[in-house]
Parts: C-alpha cells; sequence; structure tokens
C-alpha cells in the first residue's frame, strides 16, 4: 500500500523522512549491485556516480504552491514527487536506457510515470530520462510503497542542468532572452557531443573486440 499520512505534527513528518530515507537507501543499494554485477559480466560500468536527496521543507512547500497545493504533509506526500530523489549519472545515453531497463525489470520495483526528455527534450534545451517509482519499505509493523524520482542523464546533460539550474537561481522573475538562447544553443551542443562520444565509445569496443578474438 502507499505511503499515506494524516497530519499529525512532528511525529508524522519524522516517520514520513524515515520511509523516504529508507526508500533511498534501497534504490541505490540496488544501483550499487546491478554496478558491481555489470562490471562483472561485461567489465564495464555503466554508472558514473550517484547522487541522492531528500528535498528541502522549503523546496517541497515551493512546489507545492507552484501547483496550487496548500502546505500540509499530506499533500506533500500525495502531490510532491520527489520527494526522496535520486540522480544517477552515467557516460553515455545508451548508459541511460540500459540502467531504466535494469531498473524497471526488478520485481519489487513498480514504475508509475516515465518522462524521457530525452527523445523530447523540454523547450529550455533539458534533457534527462525521469522515472516515478513505488519501492516497498519493511517497517516494524507494515509494508508501505514510497515514491522516488530517479533522473538519469549523461555527465554533459548534468553539467548543462546544474548551470542551467543555477541561473533560474539567479534570475528568479524570467532568465534574459540572450541567456535562454544561449542554454538552448549550449543544450544542442551536449546532444552532439553525447552522440558523438557515445559513437566513438561503440568503435573503440568493436575494435578492442576484435583484437580480442583474434589473441584467443
Ligand atoms: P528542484 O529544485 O531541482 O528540485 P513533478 O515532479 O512530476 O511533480 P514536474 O516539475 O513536472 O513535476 O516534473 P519534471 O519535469 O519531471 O521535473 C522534476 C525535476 O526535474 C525538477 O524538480 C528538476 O530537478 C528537474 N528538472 C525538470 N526540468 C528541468 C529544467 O528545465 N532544468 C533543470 N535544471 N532541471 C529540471 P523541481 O522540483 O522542479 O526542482
Amino acid at each position: 500500500m502507499e505511503l499515506q499520512v494524516k497530519d499529525n505534527g512532528a511525529d508524522s513528518w519524522e516517520e514520513v523522512m524515515i520511509i523516504y530515507n529508507a526508500a533511498l537507501k534501497e534504490i541505490y543499494t540496488k544501483l550499487e549491485i546491478l554496478n558491481d554485477e555489470f562490471q562483472h559480466v561485461h567489465k564495464y560500468n555503466p554508472i558514473e556516480h550517484i547522487k541522492y536527496r531528500v528535498k528541502t521543507p522549503r523546496s517541497i512547500v515551493k512546489k507545492l504552491k507552484r501547483h496550487g497545493y496548500e502546505s500540509t504533509l499530506e499533500n506533500m506526500v500525495k502531490y510532491c514527487n520527489d520527494i526522496a530523489g535520486i540522480r544517477i549519472i552515467c557516460d553515455y545515453t545508451s548508459d541511460i536506457y540500459r540502467i531504466a531497463d535494469m531498473i524497471s525489470n526488478q520485481s519489487d520495483i513498480k514504475v508509475v510515470a516515465i518522462k524521457d526528455y530525452i527523445a523530447n527534450p523540454k523547450p529550455s534545451g533539458y534533457e534527462s530520462y525521469h522515472m516515478i517509482v513505488l519501492i516497498p519499505v519493511y517497517l516494524s509493523d507494515r509494508i508501505v510503497d514510497a515514491r522516488v524520482e530517479i533522473q538519469i542523464r549523461t555527465i554533459a546533460m548534468d553539467f548543462w542542468a546544474s548551470l542551467e539550474h543555477k541561473i533560474q537561481y539567479k534570475f528568479p522573475g524570467e532568465v534574459p532572452q540572450h541567456i535562454q538562447e544561449q542554454l538552448l544553443e549550449n543544450a544542442q551542443m551536449v546532444s552532439q557531443l553525447d552522440a558523438k562520444m557515445m559513437a566513438l565509445n561503440e568503435e573503440i569496443r568493436k575494435i578492442a573486440g576484435e583484437e580480442g578474438e583474434e589473441n584467443e
């Protein structure tokens, strides 16, 4: 059953945070296992690094306000999909889909939504692959399904997104037009760079594979 709360002050808030933190730890461990096994089988790490966080109360309140909801604990859990967020950074775009598949194939994880901003970038140029998943957290007296947002992107996409995020904070109203245009241009370069790096990597792997076969 998915996590539901009735606002009961600080106690409920602490319990909710324990559950989201537990959900993040579970997904983090699953990803580490997948990465280790992939390294063992394919001699290659699809995951460059992983970051995770529980959204700050301030950001949660801001997001609820943006969506027109009152700031109650009930609304936070119901409407804020990314209280628990994990970001997976990879080298190549192909790794993103590989990791997304590996996550979807875990029988205890339920994928509730996917937003593929790589196939369909945002008008700003933002690229990333987002999954909202439910993962069971085993408590002493019950099991609750906690919502986690997983963002998967390449190093280059992450570089672009972190700069763009900083710019949004610097210009809380509207980002000046010429900066928006440069961001979009840079996003297109990120996309081209990712495609070229992936093609180069595939070529290298192919050559290395052929040489490996010759030496057998
Ligand atoms: P913050 O400050 O990073 O936490 P939903 O989460 O589904 O209720 P939304 O915003 O429609 O609402 O979902 P979406 O588009 O999947 O975005 C979720 C998160 O992705 C955002 O959380 C950002 O972290 C990131 N993101 C989405 N669009 C952009 C973008 O254009 N630029 C950058 N840099 N990041 C983006 P928050 O809560 O909006 O922001």
